[in-house]
This record gives structure tokens, sequence and C-alpha cells, in this order.
């Protein structure tokens, strides 16, 4: 098998890993990600790095190089629910590739190359995203420690049964003063490359965001029983709420918001709903159109709660303003590909990254990979052998063009 297709191999491999039979889960802290991060170490050894896991539960890998500097690599192993096999691995097994490249040759680059594994990008466990590249970049939230899964299991615990030590968190923080920058490869995850024919991109951007939880309190009563008149259906009040979110993303160009989650309580078909719990994603390029309209979308939920009497709990979750990748490293990227042979189209990602928090670190540089129909989240998730070889080799005239820098 060349390169390209170990990397396809190892994401087949690692797709196996799952908390669910007959289709991709993989949350934070669980027995799937514990195995899936094995095999990976065996495969971080092979391509001649040391290996270390920290508090969190990332995998850190190290190839040293000559100077005193570093670069990081990297992209995350977790999943979301009934996911695809690409979406964070294919990132973290084109750099293994990358690295093994340099490590048969024999050859040591200017600056060593630390390979990180983050353990939770996405979030599907606890519901907030970057644990492991927030516990690296510093900005780890340990009010968070508390937070509980839909079992009750705290993150805490969670931390402690994966073999680390939420009261040590502060020790993942990396120092920044040796980085050179961090670089992700990571599949599009939308549309554009496919459509330009291209097979990669480079990230010029990532969009800002903000997830809420909000609950709509209700009564409950008897469905056969209580007039229509007389009713404080939690359920109603959500219906109209996730309505009036879809309007205002509709109507302001470039915004995107979802509501993911919906759960009603107490769930009998013949009671009438008096909670119904509901996650919020808004997502806008520009800041301060995001911020308005999170505002708008807060005041729908209390006025059309308002309306029907009942009452709105709104929590914020998370926030993340847009991320500028480094210049720098977008010239060098850009450079990288255009020797390769392709255009280098700048494109900005919709999808969040474990490159906003290291952001905080160094700066960023992402390269994006076509997927199919720009399908992602999904089963149908899929890469060509092909393209990834062309990631692999940009990848490693990337490499090359920061050594020469
Ligand atoms: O939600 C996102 O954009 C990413 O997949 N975590
Ligand atoms: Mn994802
Ligand atoms: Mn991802």
């Amino acid at each position: 098998m060349n390169d390209a297709e170990t990397v396809m191999a190892h994401c087949d491999e690692l797709a196996a890993f799952t908390e669910e039979p007959g289709r991709i889960t993989r949350p934070y802290a669980s027995e799937s990600l514990r195995r899936a991060q094995e095999t990976v170490i065996a495969w971080m050894r092979e391509a001649g790095m040391a290996v270390t896991r920290d508090n969190v539960g990332n995998l850190r890998a190290r190839y040293d190089g000559t100077g005193r500097s570093t670069l990081l690599l990297g992209s995350h192993l977790d999943s979301v629910r009934n996911a695809g096999r690409y979406d964070g691995p294919l990132g973290v097994m084109v750099a293994i590739a990358a690295v093994r490249r340099l490590h048969d040759s024999k050859h040591r680059m200017p600056f060593a190359i630390e390979l990180l594994a983050f353990a939770d990008e996405e979030g599907l466990r606890f519901g907030t995203t970057y644990l492991g590249s927030r516990a690296l970049a510093g900005t780890f939230d340990e009010a968070v420690l508390a937070h509980a899964d839909a079992g009750g299991i705290t993150l805490a615990d969670a931390m402690r049964s994966f073999g680390g030590d939420p009261s040590a968190i502060e020790d993942d923080h990396r120092n920044g003063d040796d980085l050179l920058g961090y670089f992700e490869v990571h599949i599009e995850q939308g549309p554009v490359l496919e459509a330009r024919g291209l097979p990669v991109g480079v990230v010029e951007s990532i969009v800002g965001q903000n997830r809420f939880h909000i609950t709509f309190i209700g009564e409950a009563g008897h469905a056969g029983t209580v007039p229509m008149d007389r009713r404080h259906d939690a359920l109603v009040v959500a219906a109209m709420f996730v309505i009036a979110v879809e309007h205002e993303a509709r109507t302001h160009e470039g915004l995107v918001a979802t509501v993911g989650q919906l759960e009603v309580h107490p769930g009998a078909a013949n009671v009438i709903p008096d909670r119904v719990s509901l996650s919020v994603d808004v997502r806008h390029a520009d800041d301060q159109t995001r911020l308005d309209v999170c505002g708008r979308i807060i005041d729908h939920a209390h006025t059309l709660a308002e309306g029907r009497e009942i009452a709105a709990e709104v929590l914020p979750v998370s926030e993340h303003a847009a991320v500028k990748c480094s210049q720098e490293l977008v010239s060098l990227l850009t450079d990288s590909i255009e020797r390769s042979g392709y255009e280098a189209l700048r494109l900005t990602s919709g999808a969040g990254h474990d490159g906003v928090e290291v952001s905080n670190l160094t700066g960023i540089a992402m390269l994006f990979v076509r997927c199919k129909g720009g399908v992602s989240h999904h089963p149908a998730e899929s890469v060509t052998t092909e393209d990834v070889e062309i990631a692999l080799d940009v990848t490693s005239r990337f490499l090359e063009q920061l050594a020469r820098r």
C-alpha cells in the first residue's frame, strides 16, 4: 500500500471503535476512544514518535528536530453520534503519515513536530466543545468538570476513569514560546471544493459560534381533559421557537442556526408537555452579526414563552469569536499547494475546529480536503485516496517550505 492507501486503511480501522455497533459513535473518555488511542499510539511509535497521554486525555506524539522550535500538527479522534470516519481521524492519520515519511528517510527537520490527537473536539458527551485543545491552550473552564453526561457521570469522574487527574488540568497547558504554528488537515465538510473541482483548499478563517441550552417550562396536564385555551404547552412554544430560529437564519446572509437536540418531558402521548429543553447553535463569519442575531433569538424565546404564560430559561453553553488563520502560514500553505500543481482556493470554515482554541497559543493553518457531496457528521462522509495523496504531498511540501523559511 502507498502512504495514502495506508491513511485510508487506518481510518477504516478506527471506524470500528464505537460505542454503538453498526454506526460510529466515539465520545470523550469512552472505552471505544481508549481502544482507538491504543491503536493510534502504535502507529505513532512506528513513525518514530515518543507518545504520552495528558490529563485531559489527548495523545501527544513528538518527533524531535535539530532546532529548538516546534510545529504542532493534529486533529481529533472523538466523533459525533452516527459519524463519518474521516472527521478528525483523517487529519491525525495524514499527520502520522507525513512524520513517518521523515522517519523512514531518517530526515530531521530544523524544528520538532508535536502531533496532537485531541480527545474531545465535538463535545458529544458533555456538551462542551474543544475540551482537549482548551486544556492544551490553557483556556479550559474548570466549571465544566462538574458537567454530567446522560448517565450522570461527571466530566471529572470520566477524566479520572480515562487515566487523567482533573485537579492537574493546568499541567496540560502548553507554553507557546517555542511554537512555529499549528497545522491541521481536515475534510472540508462542505460542497465548495467538489463544486470547483479542486482536491484541497486553504482555510482563511473559522466562523464564530454560540451554543445555548434553552428550557421552556409550562404545565403538564391530561391530553383529554384540559381545554385548548387553558393549556401551557411547552412543546407548542418550543415548536414556534424553532421556526423563529430558522427564520432569523434565513433572513441574515451567511448565518446558520440549528436546533440539533430537543427533549420533551414527560414524553407521554396523553400528557401535555410541561418541559422542553433544546440546543441552539448559531454561526457567522462576522462576530457582530452573530451576536445581534443571538440577541434576537433569545428575545424570541422569552416573548414566545410569555405569550403562552410559560417560562423560558436560557443558558449560554459556549461562545467563540471568528478566528483568522496565520497569514504567514496561509501563504506558505498556498505556495505548497501551487507547487503541487493545484489552485489554492481560500475558504472560510463553517465548521469549528480545535484550531479555534490552539489559536490562543500560536498561529494556525488548515488544509481542507474535498469530501463527496460536502457530506459530514454522517456515515456517507467520504474522500478519495487520490485526494488524500494530494493532501499528504501538500503536507510534506508545507513542512519542507517551513524548514526553508
Ligand atoms: O460543530 C462543529 O463545527 C465541529 O464539528 N465540532
Ligand atoms: Mn465534527
Ligand atoms: Mn472535526
